[in-house]
């Protein structure tokens, strides 16, 4: 694949949105539930500009009608054929020199187009750096969860740490440390995921520690460590890394958070660069969200992810 191949999906590529309502990645319902606000995405007002292609809905598996009986790891067979047609369908948009953004969902969702950015990355010769906004690592495995949710394992499986949730080979770009990772706003880590994080090329930014430095230092030492100059970055946004006063529509709120401006800064900012190669808004709660408070910072991020 040639380099401008390469650069035709970049942040300067048109945006191609796809919704993907799935909420199989916890126990608690309700981000499966976007897709009745979805028109509003499809067919966005004007700040949203004309550059974003919209390509649907891609309905994840049904929940079973008797729960009951679930344990650990909870739908984690229906997850994996649902990440490896969302997969699929990013690979496919990327080599039509698309820049894939999807939305809704649980953090579960975020694995196939990760890894299909990283398959992109690996055949444009570039290596890949994630930026993981969220209050969580989502970095557990099967040995390390409490919960044994899958939400909750993301990260850990777009790095292919978690065998259970293996789509399909790990890219190069992605194996053995080959990715640079920068989890930013952190609150709540368990325990023992807290090992996971010495994998090597993670950079963890608590939000004490982002308080202590402040958000500019923050942002600058981030954007470093993601080297968007000879990489291509995928932003993964998690909705529960804003403040809960601005964004509490979310399946695992913490007591603080990010500013919705201090996010958009870095969306911006990454975006900037020329260097995003996809990017995702999750874990939207509308049972959860007061006043269309957290729908309207969704939609924000999604349109500053989308624009070029
Ligand atoms: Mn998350």
């Amino acid at each position: 694949m040639s380099l401008a191949r390469a650069d035709a999906s970049t942040s300067t590529a048109t945006a191609w949105m796809l919704g993907l309502p799935c909420d199989l990645g916890l126990a608690q319902r309700g981000s499966a539930d976007f897709d009745r606000w979805w028109p509003a995405f499809e067919h966005p007002p004007a700040e949203t500009g004309p550059s974003v292609e919209t390509a649907g809905l891609l309905p994840a598996p049904p929940r079973l009608t008797d729960e009951s009986a679930l344990r650990p790891p909870y739908y984690l067979h229906e997850i994996l054929a649902y990440s490896k047609r969302v997969r699929a369908r990013c690979a496919a948009a990327l080599n039509a020199g698309r820049r894939p953004l999807c939305i809704g969902g649980d953090h579960s969702i975020s694995i196939g187009p990760i890894r299909a950015a990283a398959d992109f990355a690996h055949a444009a010769g570039r290596p890949l750096s994630i930026l993981w906004l969220d209050s969580h690592a989502d970095m557990n495995t099967s040995h390390t969860s409490p919960s044994g949710m899958v939400h909750g394992k993301a990260l850990a499986a777009v790095l292919g740490l978690e065998p259970l949730l293996d789509d399909g080979p790990t890219p190069p770009t992605l194996a053995a440390g080959a990715a640079r990772v920068a989890i930013v706003g952190t609150q709540s880590i368990d325990p023992l995921e807290r090992a996971n994080l010495r994998h090597p090329g993670i950079r963890e930014t608590s939000l004490n520690e982002i308080r202590r430095v402040g958000w500019a230092e923050t942002l600058a030492q981030t954007l470093d460590h993601l080297e968007p100059h000879r990489r291509l970055v995928y932003l993964s946004c998690d909705l529960d890394v804003i403040d809960p006063a601005q964004a509490g529509g979310v399946n695992t709120p913490c007591e603080s958070g990010l500013t919705l401006t201090e996010v958009l800064e870095a969306t911006r900012a990454l975006l900037a660069t020329g260097s995003v190669v996809g990017g995702d808004v999750v874990e939207f709660n509308p049972h959860t969200d007061t006043a269309g408070r957290t729908l309207a910072c969704l939609r924000q991020i999604a349109s500053a992810l989308g624009s070029t």
